[in-house]
């Protein structure tokens, strides 16, 4: 390859000999969704979907105006707003195989940080018909244990005080549902994009608790008209490192600074609930469906929760991210049996699924050697997944007197990785979480009481109570510190029990 070229719009029809491009006229899309929160997954995911259709030759009117709520979205904007919003998607297969298309659906970008107020009127305008989110699991502002919305922050003590001037994401569809309410512009629906069950349900008690302290009439308007449809979102999009910079330039001579790796599959399973009208996203690979719940809770038990069966083990074991865990045969028995005795048991059937063979699939996901996907990400901020990942298995396994030994272990792993932040080689485990002073504390308390850890109420709720649990636990976590050697401890767990009594 000669020289690489720079990404931009005006360099696209150079660009096209090189890769796929946009085949839609972008000075003719208009922003008919607002997206909160441009990270990795939305653009491998919803803006995906949506420059497919694009491409296929749907309407122009569902491109997306892409927000950032937060300084940390700055530098994101500032790429993107340099490049026309346009940027590379790189595909990695599992045979090695590399390709890459450059997405076009997002024509702009803001900053609610720069101007709260233009934000506002951004997603207040007519045009804007759908919000969407990815803002992760901890942005949906709930108590993990009580699921009660948490007026006791600062930012939602300034967003209850500046309405108009909000922080979150709550202040901002407030003030904005609350300027088309008086203007008489029908709402837009919320779409939810994060890996929670019942994402959409959530997202709408949550925003109506919080419309309800501004004004009671408003959040009575919302819950009438305003339509939160439940999604499972699925796409292994890991973080993007310099080598990947490098692959598209030297691979297809393309300068692109912040493009978005991904695995080839995707799924994206939504309940056809739009008040506003919506993109035929079905046309393009999303399935819509009356009622997402066995999907989503399919997908959130075994794939989100596998993640972290393997990153956390994994971690303190050496390994450094998920192909290289489930290469390791212990972990990959280790992950089957997780699945297989403890998620699946607490699942509803789904209709028309496999289960045996989504396992599977998954399997082979995870085995993707190019993905790379490191288990810091995966790790990061356990503590807004795990109750939703795994503690809810490990519940509902107490009530029906199901198994619980190979979940526990990563919950005696998760304290073992905040507490002394170590692999079995010594290096040091970078630990990216809100809550890591309280999971630092609540950890090191572990010498004294074994079952410091799972004290922690605003996580375990009352679990440590539960006799079973911490019988277990106890003696799991007093092994892991004794020899610290986590094969030995999954392979203790992985051991047939005598039924729980
Ligand atoms: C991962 C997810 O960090 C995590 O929790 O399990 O980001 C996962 O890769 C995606 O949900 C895949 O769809």
């Amino acid at each position: 390859m000669t020289s690489s070229i720079q990404l931009n719009q005006k360099n696209l029809p150079r660009l096209a000999g090189r890769l796929a491009c946009p085949q839609y006229d972008r000075s003719r899309v208009r922003a008919g969704i607002v997206h909160i929160g441009v990270g990795g997954f939305h653009r491998s995911h919803e803006a995906c979907y949506t420059d497919a259709l694009m491409n296929s030759g749907g309407p122009l009117d569902w491109g997306i105006c892409g927000v950032g709520l937060r300084e940390a979205d700055r530098k994101m904007r500032e790429i993107l707003a340099a490049q026309d919003y346009l940027y590379a998607l790189i595909e990695k297969h599992p045979d090695g195989a590399v390709q890459a298309r450059i997405i076009g659906s997002i024509v702009d970008f803001m900053l609610g940080v720069d101007d709260p107020g233009a934000v506002i009127d951004r997603m207040a305008g007519e045009q804007t018909r759908i919000v969407s989110l990815t803002i992760t699991e901890g942005g949906y502002n709930f108590h993990p244990v009580t699921g009660a919305f948490q007026f006791d922050t600062p930012d939602v003590q300034h967003d209850l005080a500046h309405p108009d001037s909000p922080r979150l994401v709550f202040g901002y569809l407030t003030a904005a549902l609350r300027k088309r309410r008086d203007a008489g512009v029908p709402p837009f629906t919320v779409q939810s994009c994060d890996n929670i069950q019942h994402n959409g349900d959530i997202t709408r008690r949550m925003l109506l608790a919080f419309a309800a302290r501004l004004d009671p009439e408003l959040a009575e308007w919302i819950a009438r008209e305003v339509r939160f449809p439940n999604a499972m979102v699925d796409r292994i999009t890991p973080v993007t490192t310099p080598k990947d910079i490098e692959i598209l330039r030297t691979t297809f001579g393309l300068d692109c600074s912040w493009p978005v790796v991904c695995e080839p599959f995707r799924q994206w399973v939504i309940e056809d609930d739009f008040a506003n009208g919506r993109p035929a996203w079905e046309e393009v690979g999303a399935q819509f469906v009356p009622d997402v719940t066995p999907y989503e809770k399919m997908k959130i038990r075994l794939l989100n929760a596998g993640h972290s069966v393997l990153g956390l083990l994994g971690s303190i074991h050496g390994h450094e991210t998920i192909d290289g865990a489930v290469a390791d045969p212990l972990f990959a028995r280790y992950l089957r049996a997780f699945m297989d005795r403890e998620a699946t048991p607490v699942l509803d059937a789904v209709a028309g699924i496999d289960l045996a063979a989504y396992k599977d699939s998954l399997l082979a996901r995870f085995g993707n050697p190019n993905i790379e996907d490191s288990l810091t990400r995966i790790c990061s901020e356990s503590s807004a997944k795990l109750p939703k990942f795994l503690i809810a298995t490990i519940r509902e396994n107490l009530a029906a007197g199901g198994d619980i030994a190979l979940g526990t272990l990563v919950i005696a792993a998760w304290c073992f990785y905040s507490d002394v932040g170590l692999s079995r080689h010594g290096g040091e485990l970078e630990i990216i979480d809100a809550m890591e002073d309280a999971l630092h504390r609540a950890a090191h308390g572990t010498g004294d009481d074994a079952l410091a850890f799972i004290r922690l109420s605003s996580i375990f709720g009352d679990l440590a109570g539960d006799q079973r649990f911490a019988t277990l636990y106890a003696e799991q976590v007093r092994a892991l510190y004794a020899h610290r050697d986590v094969a030995r401890s999954m392979t203790e767990a992985l051991a047939p029990r005598p039924p729980a009594g």
